[in-house]
């Protein structure tokens, strides 16, 4: 399609890194080719952009070597799982679809229709999505795997700072002199932001860098301070942290009495967190702790970074509300190089929030919620007033037991992969099963959750549409398409808006083309923090990246790249508010039969489920397989030795790996990666052992920590049942239950 250039966005991580992509073939070039000696589209840094200056990491760099494998060209139908798909033409696919949403609305009712939509959708995409399930359908089920992932955080920024929106921008990275990364591998999972980063600290000796995980990753490695927590430990030190500022008097008194609420019972909590509690909690030593809390108290700029390890977790909102207490105890906010900063996972959970695209937010960061909030969005759409439901919709984990339940009857699945990617695999795939209708629309084929299925429909992906993204920092790359989408592939959001037209609703969905689209979805952000409504696809094409928030007549020269720098907060009081939460720990905490903490995550040059990086050949050796890391001590006592099979147990499943002993591990504590699902590994899911348990608050599931034992096998084969071993006998709990350590008031 295109001939010459194409500036773009990476579509994988949330860094958001400018792309150049140029066709295979140019006047006086030599064609450019992949491993196979196939013509490939060329990919190189886009040095004008913003966030990224022309620097890409692996998987961007590779992209294009997985445009046209296996990928899904036709839609294709079958009335059972247990029959083969047969290809079908749009015209039949559309009919079905929409007669089983008329079939579910009469005998279900609206909420008996779910859409689990991505981070890896377009704005366009989510926008039209939720005009047609919360508006058209009126019903909220409509969530996105940003469950999984920043769910957290959306919540935590709500319930601290008003609103959600990373208040933070990149450039903070180099501005900083005090990083406190918590929770997240940046170096593997952001390594663009990262070396912005690094090299930064690397210039400036003064500037501390502190990197808490259990894990001792690439990350870790350039540290000051490494804090080797015990997982599920993360309030603990933050209120350990925050005593200790306390103690010495390091409060900004005045950013806390003119600038938030809810001190007082802050204070009433931090002071159960003494550091010789907090140290032995956290399996750290007391002058570690008190050097984390030396560097906060004398940077003039602190700036935190978290991701998964904070926001995955039983008590995710807990913990992001716990790091921004940080913040705001020490005004460390609303100025440059300093403040909370969620890593966004995908290349556009962003464009997702904005677009309002969970089950509990409206468009222009809304919230179901509000009153106001739904009448606003029904005067928008034109539609009727009380059309959109009060309630929050389902959350992705509720749509799988609503499907046990039987309260779903139809399921449209759009780029996520659930079939690897749900907490408790077994009991996810036997939920999907059980299913009596899915639509499942992917840009790939097989993925795992084609398996379960009645209908696949195939999706334009990166490169083949035009839409929006906004990276972490705000900013909005558009991302045109420059080549001709396989077959007969169409954009996500053409498909719902179709859909839309043929449910009777054409006067929703006028739009002739994605442009027209993200002019309609800007208006709905007007006044609102994440206000936008001075982009357009030409302005963005015009003037290249831009950051949020951008009112109409927004002079570029004049964007303010940090939010809250009057330290006026959208509240009702304009105050930031503190959370006082106790740490509660783990879920499922180890016992004597589950003595192992399994935490999971992600490798460098892999992305999620493999459906792309799992077809690339210099990634696949990079990553051939997966593994289990275990700590030397722990791999002593159950006569673990390097590359031996080990079989990983929970409650809920098992999975195999070979051991990889390694010091990067803390005691107790094993790792696996996530990527490998049932097509690229027998026996390999790291999901095969997860559990469901949820914050409260944000939903999100503890996707990071479960109890799991292990068995080393014997090299010809498997156990049998008989063979389990009370793992009590050979190895000591790393963990000592709570009521052991201290009492709680
Ligand atoms: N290479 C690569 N990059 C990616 C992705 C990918 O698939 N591959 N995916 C993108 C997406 S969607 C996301 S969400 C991000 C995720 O980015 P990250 O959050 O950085 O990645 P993870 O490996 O999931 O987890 C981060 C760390 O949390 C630690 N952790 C586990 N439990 C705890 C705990 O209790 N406390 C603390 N403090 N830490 C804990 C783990 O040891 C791990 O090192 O990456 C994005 N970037
Ligand atoms: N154990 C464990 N589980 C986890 C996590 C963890 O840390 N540990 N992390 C969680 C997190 S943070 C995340 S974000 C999820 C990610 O999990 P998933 O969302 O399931 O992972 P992906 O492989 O990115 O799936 C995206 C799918 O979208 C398709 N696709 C790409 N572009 C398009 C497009 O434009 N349109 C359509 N329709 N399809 C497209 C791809 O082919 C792919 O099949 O995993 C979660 N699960
Ligand atoms: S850091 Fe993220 S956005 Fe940048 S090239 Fe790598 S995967 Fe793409
Ligand atoms: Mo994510």
């Amino acid at each position: 399609m295109s001939t010459q250039p194409t500036k773009t966005l990476c579509p994988y991580c949330g860094v958001g890194c400018g792309l150049e992509v140029s066709p295979p073939a140019q006047p006086g070039k030599a064609t450019h080719r992949d491993s196979e000696g196939k013509p490939m589209w060329k990919v190189q840094g886009d040095r004008t952009h913003p966030s990224s200056q022309g620097m890409v990491c692996v998987k961007g760099a590779t992209i294009a070597e997985s445009l046209d494998k296996d990928r899904l060209k036709y839609p294709m139908i079958r009335a059972s799982l247990d029959e083969p798909f047969r290809r079908a033409t749009w015209e039949e696919a559309f009919t079905l679809i929409v007669d089983r949403i008329k079939t579910v609305q009469s005998t279900l009712g609206s909420d008996g229709i779910c859409m689990y939509g991505s981070g890896q959708f377009q704005t366009e995409d989510y926008y039209i999505a939720q005009k047609l399930m919360k508006g058209c359908l009126g019903t909220n089920n409509f969530d996105a795997n940003s469950r999984l992932c920043m769910s957290s955080a959306v919540a935590g920024y709500i319930q601290s700072l008003g609103s959600d929106g990373p208040p933070t921008c990149y450039d903070d990275l180099e501005q900083t002199d005090c990083a406190f990364l918590i929770g997240t591998n940046a170096a593997e999972c952001h390594p663009i932001a990262f070396n912005r980063l690094r090299k930064y600290h690397k210039k400036n000796k003064n500037v501390k860098l502190i990197v808490v995980d259990p894990r001792r990753t690439t990350t870790a490695e350039a540290a000051d301070l490494y804090l080797g927590i015990r997982p599920g430990t993360d309030i603990d030190l933050l209120n350990g942290i925050a005593y200790l500022l306390m103690e010495w008097g390091h409060l900004n008194s005045v950013f806390i009495d003119e600038c938030t609420s809810g001190f007082p019972q802050y204070a009433e909590v931090i002071r159960h967190y003494p550091p010789q509690i907090v140290a032995e909690r956290c399996g750290i030593r007391i002058d570690e702790l008190e050097t984390a809390a030396r560097y906060w108290s004398e940077s003039q700029r602190v700036l935190s970074l978290w991701s998964m390890g904070m926001n995955q977790s039983s008590e995710g909102t807990a913990k992001v509300r716990s790091l921004i207490n940080l913040h705001l105890m020490t005004a460390q906010i609303g100025k440059p190089g300093a403040g909370p900063f969620s890593l966004t996972g995908q290349p556009n959970a962003m464009g997702g929030r904005e677009a309002g695209g969970l089950a509990n937010l409206l468009p222009g960061y809304r919230l179901v919620k509000n009153p106001e909030h739904r009448r606003d969005i029904e005067q928008f759409w034109g539609l009727p007033e009380g059309r959109i439901a009060p309630e929050v919709g389902l959350t992705a984990w509720d749509m799988i037991t609503g499907l046990e339940t039987g309260i779903v009857g139809l399921l449209w699945v759009a780029a996520t992969n659930p079939a690897v990617s749900m907490p408790d695999i077994e009991r996810t795939k036997a939920a999907l099963r059980r299913s009596p209708f899915t639509v499942y629309q992917d840009a790939y084929y097989p993925t795992e959750t084609a398996a379960y299925a009645h209908v696949l429909l195939p999706a334009a992906q990166w490169g083949e549409k035009t839409g929006a993204m906004t990276n972490s920092e705000r900013v909005v790359t558009l991302c045109p398409a420059f080549r001709e989408p396989p077959g007969q592939a169409k954009p996500d959001w053409e498909i719902f808006a179709e859909v839309g037209c043929r449910l009777g609703f054409a006067e929703q969905f006028p739009f002739e083309n994605s442009a027209q689209v993200y002019a309609e979805f800007v208006q709905i952000t007007r006044d609102r923090v994440c206000d936008m409504t001075g982009l357009s696809h030409e302005r963005l094409a015009e003037q290249g990246p831009t950051q949020w928030p951008y009112p109409e007549g927004q002079p570029i020269a004049q964007i303010n790249k940090r939010l809250y720098t009057d330290w006026r907060f959208p509240t009702p009081d304009g105050r930031a508010r503190f959370g006082a939460h106790h740490a509660k720990g783990l879920a499922e905490p180890p016992d004597p039969n589950y003595p192992f903490v399994l935490t999971t995550g992600r490798l460098y040059g892999h992305w999620h489920t493999l459906t792309r990086t799992g077809r690339i050949d210099k990634i696949v050796k990079m990553h051939p397989n997966p593994f289990i890391e275990i700590h030397p001590r722990d791999a002593k006592k159950l006569d673990i030795v390097e590359g031996m099979r080990i079989e990983v147990r929970s409650r809920r499943g098992m999975a195999r790996f070979p051991a990889k002993v390694t010091q990067a591990i803390a005691p107790g504590t094993v790792f696996v990666p996530m990527h490998w699902g049932e097509l690229w590994g027998d026996k390999t899911e790291a999901n095969a052992l997860t559990h469901p348990e949820a914050c409260p608050s944000s939903l999100q599931p503890e996707l990071k920590a479960c109890a799991v034992q292990l068995i080393p096998l014997p090299e010809d084969g498997t156990l049998s049942e008989t063979e389990t071993i009370e793992q009590s006998d050979s190895i000591a709990i790393a963990f000592a239950p709570r009521s052991a350590i201290a009492t709680r008031s």
